[in-house]
């Protein structure tokens, strides 16, 4: 059987299709690729490798950080931050923009990542991920208005992807030219192709939400899940791993809808849009898939602030079409 490519083979063909490419990007995502190889290893470790447990602070949005939260962080920006392609980073582990440090080149492009999402099933074994979004600083605004080329809407993402740790660690990406996903090859320390062009099933039987806090959602979210219990509904089932990006991976294969709308705890949702709501988006609609809001298409939100929030419906077209029947928000 013929070896698939590996990410640095595919991304490389990918580069050669266009001449006036400088392979900054190319060498960027591959350092994206190592980075994110580097955290299934630590993760790989688990108990063994010193980093379960809790962090012994808070992250900048009050939340409890885990060890391999900050470890993961630390990954990410020790990797990318040489390489002389970006500008800037942002974290969700971060509170203010991270600059490239003066020792090192800054480039044309922006990371915008969550290091380490889930973090609540770190230390139960349960899957968790990455997540990342790439944007190009603006031509138009000078270099050191740092927040206008930060705060783009989702469509002008160039990349955006994720990488699932799970039973196999698995990356997929879209430069929008298709969703392509590759699983690592723990022998040889590579990722290897193993489906191009995915496509989100246009629907599915499945709904993913955190059903507990069905009181605090709105009326119309209520009314979506009465119905999906319904005979009407004739056998919805229920998936919520509480990893988004596990919860976003089972759902872009399989199909069905993930929901994360406003309660009355988080009336603008929890996630965020920058850094979770925005790259998946543009993986959703690349794979065919949709994601709103609940009053706008996630990609056409014009960000306001790093780390905002907002509600989530994502997943195959006609799933997220039934919830926006019920609750248009
Ligand atoms: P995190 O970034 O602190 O890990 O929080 C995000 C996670 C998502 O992975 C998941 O979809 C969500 O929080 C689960 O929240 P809840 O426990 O409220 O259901
Ligand atoms: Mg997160």
């Amino acid at each position: 059987m013929p070896l698939k490519s590996t990410l640095t083979e595919f991304i490389i063909g990918e580069q050669r299709k266009y001449n006036y490419a400088t392979g900054g990007f190319t060498a960027l995502l591959n350092d994206i690729r190592l980075a994110c190889k580097r955290i299934s290893y630590l993760i790989g470790k688990g108990a063994l490798g010193s980093a379960l447990g809790a962090a012994p602070a808070t992250n900048v949005q009050g939340e409890r950080q885990m060890k391999l939260d900050v470890m993961a962080n630390d990954i990410f920006l020790r990797t990318n931050e040489w390489g002389g392609h970006l500008a800037s980073m942002v974290s969700e582990e971060l509170e203010a923009v991270y600059p490239i440090p003066a020792q090192y080149p800054r480039g044309r492009y922006l990371l915008v990542f969550d290091p380490l999402d889930g973090s609540s099933n770190i230390d139960v074994n349960v899957s968790i991920g990455t997540i990342f979004s790439i944007l190009h600083r603006l031509e138009e605004s000078p270099a050191t208005h740092v927040m206008d080329h930060i705060l783009q809407p989702g469509y002008k993402q160039i990349a955006a992807g994720y990488v699932i740790y799970s039973s196999s660690t698995v990356m997929a990406y879209t430069t929008g030219d298709g969703v392509h996903m590759f699983t690592l090859d723990p022998s040889v320390g590579a990722y290897r192709l193993c489906q191009e062009n995915v496509t989100m099933p246009p629907s599915g039987k499945t709904y993913s939400i955190n059903e507990a806090y069905y009181r605090q959602f709105p009326k119309g979210i209520q009314d979506y899940l009465d119905w999906a219990k319904s005979d009407e509904a004739n056998g919805y089932g229920l998936r919520y791993i509480g990893s988004l990006v596990a919860d976003f991976h089972r759902t872009l294969l399989k199909g069905g809808v993930f929901l994360y709308p406003p309660t009355k705890k988080a009336p603008e949702g929890k996630l965020r849009l920058l850094y979770e709501a925005n790259p998946l988006a543009f993986i959703a609609e690349q794979a065919g898939g949709s994601a709103t809001d609940g009053h706008r298409r996630i990609l056409e939100k014009v960000p306001t602030a790093l780390h905002e929030r907002t509600p989530l419906i994502i997943g195959s077209r006609a799933e997220v079409d039934r919830v926006l029947s019920f609750w248009p928000g």
